[in-house]
């Protein structure tokens, strides 16, 4: 099981700079590596990590992206003057060229597929490459957009070539689109690329029809190019978790990737001056550890633009502590998308349809001429009246403006709130006399004993039926312990072998009177809760088999399904489009998982759904399991092991018209669950 997380840094790929004056080549200087460095020195993020070297690439591996003609031009580049650098560069698209620029772009592949190297040969997990020129906007004979060579697209197709690696995803979460990336894998459906990037109806830069949703590649690769065009600036956490949640993640989950790397521009963070949109540094950790899950934690992550030293140095940062492990910060921001993203959204699902399994039971449609009819005759967006959305629209308009005023003051203001310690024990686990191979890691919590009466007084309404039952209070008698752990920072996750998944009721009651505001109670199976329905604290989610009229209401949740068997796709899908949607709007400080036996799920996608979780509450999540045998996979899981990757399975088409129906009911409280504007 490879471990470690691997920093590439070499100041090499400094020494090259813009020579003459060319204002939209400015913001492309060597301090983007220096300052994130720093920062990661700074937060004691590089001593944690694994150094690994860098090289230069040499001519066959250029040449997988590049013609001869064009490396060959490149080379020649090193021994021009600066008339010459300037008469050279103005043959392709805002790029500056320098002395050192050939040896830089070499360098700056070579660490790049170091990193492949070393992640594909299990020396580390995952990694992180800081380096310049970047690569995405190059092209087979063209540089553009400051890069060179395109290392990610190098890297993927040298992943195929020295390790026969099938299935690779390539995330572009720079603000600008990899036209370069895309045109290299359009016919290719081993490679999904996915990109977003500001477009605003094809007046930014670089201003392309083929950046456009409805661009999905060609021939065999058709359905396996993804572009998100935003067309507004300002999109925001909440934007951006809705293009992960909504389109990305449960493409990427049926795609099942041996290999991921992220073409990681930070110019999609705010206050970047390229990209002007609004998400904070977390949102970075965010991201990627919902991509960790996926192909068995193989995450190359690669630098390309991000040219705010600041919000660069820190997003930087916080992707490293996610892919470290470490507990990712709640977003901020109220969890409710604009509806130009919305429209977005809408827009690649239903051009996506045809090519994915998952999109085939949702009732899409196009607002495409919405949009561009807009933009024909001039109409300003917005009035879609019912819509908050308009509000979270504003607000990140508010917060574009305010942030030019005095940037580094909301920085400092905006991470010190965000900035988490982790718990020094990672996983604690309840006394359970079960020979467990991974118990040397867990802190082991002594149970107490629990009267009936403090338990009693958890319970509004004194429904204590359940009070009978012994079972109950030894149950709680091991689960107390864990929450007071949990809730002091001594642990940050915890889980308990428990007869009865009612004792996730009182759970849940029990962490907001010791200091939980928001609990998310997920119960996995049919249990009767109880717990009061209208209690805004405590949002219960509970996913079971039998037909039944429970009372619904916004902070009681009850998913009814068909069949009683085969749950693990119907689970996953409902986790990320509206569990997480609806968990990331309650905000919750603590999650409690209860989990059934014999509830047709199987033991790793629960350890997807408990790394997914994770996401939530800085990660801390109590679970709670009927299944001794499940104790074993949950634990690995929770301290944060690699998970084995899920066969691609399918909603099935009744559940999803359950959920179809919930949204509906449920969007104008939640308005994360908004995916389109009818
Ligand atoms: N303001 C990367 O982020 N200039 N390249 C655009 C419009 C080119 C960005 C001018 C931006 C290139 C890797
Ligand atoms: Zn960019």
């Amino acid at each position: 099981m490879a471990s470690g997380t691997g920093l590439i840094y070499n100041e090499q790929m400094m020494s090259y700079n813009l020579l003459w004056d060319y204002p939209v080549c400015s913001i492309e200087i060597p301090e983007r590596l220096s300052a994130s460095y720093e920062k990661l020195k700074y937060y004691g993020l590089v001593e944690r990590c694994i150094p690994l070297s860098v090289r230069e690439a040499i001519e066959e591996e250029i040449m997988l992206a590049h013609s001869l003609d064009y490396l060959e031009a490149v080379k020649s580049t090193a021994s021009m003057n600066v008339e010459e650098l300037k008469t050279f560069s103005y043959n392709y698209g805002d790029v500056y060229f320098h002395p050192n620029s050939y040896h830089c772009a070499k360098v700056s592949l070579g660490a790049t597929l170091q990193l492949v190297d070393a992640v594909m040969l299990d020396r580390v997990r995952n990694g992180m490459a800081l380096v310049r020129p970047p690569g995405h906007h190059s092209q087979k004979s063209e540089a553009c957009g400051f890069c060179v060579f395109n290392n990610v697209a190098i890297a993927a197709k040298y992943a195929k070539q020295a390790y026969g690696t099938k299935r690779i995803l390539i995330v572009d979460w720079d603000v600008h689109h990899g036209q370069g990336t895309q045109y290299a894998f359009e016919e290719d459906p081993s490679v999904l690329y996915f990109s977003w990037h500001r477009y605003e109806h094809q007046q930014f830069w670089p201003n392309l029809k083929d950046s456009d949703y409805d661009v999905v590649g060609k021939g065999s690769g058709t359905g396996f190019n993804i572009n998100i065009p935003w067309n507004k600036v300002g999109m925001g956490n909440a934007d951006y978790l809705a293009a992960f949640l909504y389109i990305l993640l449960p493409m990427a989950y049926e795609f099942n990737p041996e290999l991921i790397l992220v073409s990681a521009g930070f110019d999609s963070a705010i206050g970047d001056p390229e990209g002007e949109m609004c998400a904070t540094p977390e949102c970075f950790a965010h991201l990627t550890q919902l991509l960790m899950p996926l192909a068995n934690g193989k995450l190359c992550v690669v630098l390309e633009g991000g040219y705010n030293l600041r919000s660069l140095s820190e997003s930087v940062c916080m992707t490293v502590r996610a892919l470290l492990g470490d507990p990712v910060p709640p977003l901020v921001g109220q969890m409710a998308p604009c509806i130009s993203a919305i429209e977005t959204i809408q827009n690649v699902r239903a051009v996506h349809q045809p090519y994915w399994n998952y999109l085939k039971n949702h009732d899409s449609f196009f607002i495409e001429d919405l949009s561009t009819k807009k933009r024909n005759i001039g109409i300003e967006e917005g009035n879609s009246e019912s819509s908050a959305a308009t509000n979270a629209e504003e607000k990140n308009i508010t917060m574009v403006s305010k942030v030019n005023q005095d940037f580094d003051e909301f920085m400092d203001s905006h991470m010190k709130k965000v900035l988490v310690l982790a718990p020094r024990v990672r996983t604690a686990l309840a006394s359970c006399g079960e020979k467990l191979t991974r118990l040397d890691q867990c802190l082991q919590v002594e149970e107490k004993k629990i009267a009936m009466e403090e338990v009693g007084v958890l319970i509004s309404g004194g429904d204590c039926a359940h009070l009978k039952d012994e079972n109950l209070l030894l149950s709680l008698g091991k689960i107390f312990p864990l929450i007071d752990k949990i809730t002091k920072r001594e642990v940050r996750n915890g889980v308990v072998v428990s007869p009865m998944l009612s004792s996730g009721a009182f759970a849940a009651r029990y962490s907001t009177t010791v200091g939980a505001s928001r609990v998310l109670l997920l119960v996995l199976g049919e249990a009767d809760i109880p717990t009061d329905k209208d209690d805004e604290k405590i949002l219960v989610v509970q996913i079971y088999g039998k037909q039944d009229e429970k009372r619904q209401s916004n902070y009681y949740i009850p998913i009814c399904w068909k069949e009683n068997n085969e749950w693990d796709g119907d689970l996953l899908y409902t986790l990320l489009e509206f569990i997480l949607p609806l968990a990331y709007g309650h905000r919750p400080e603590l999650v409690i998982l209860a989990v059934g036996s014999n509830i047709g799920i199987q033991a790793f996608t629960l350890a997807h759904l408990t790394h997914l979780l994770q996401v939530l509450a800085e990660g801390r999540i109590l679970v709670i399991s009927r299944a001794s045998d499940l104790v074993e996979t949950l634990m690995s899981s929770l301290l944060g092991d690699p998970i084995s990757t899920m066969r691609p399975f399918a909603l099935k088409q009744e559940n999803a018209l359950v959920l179809v129906k919930l949204r509906r009911e449920l969007k104008q409280h939640w308005k994360l669950l908004q995916n389109s504007v009818n």
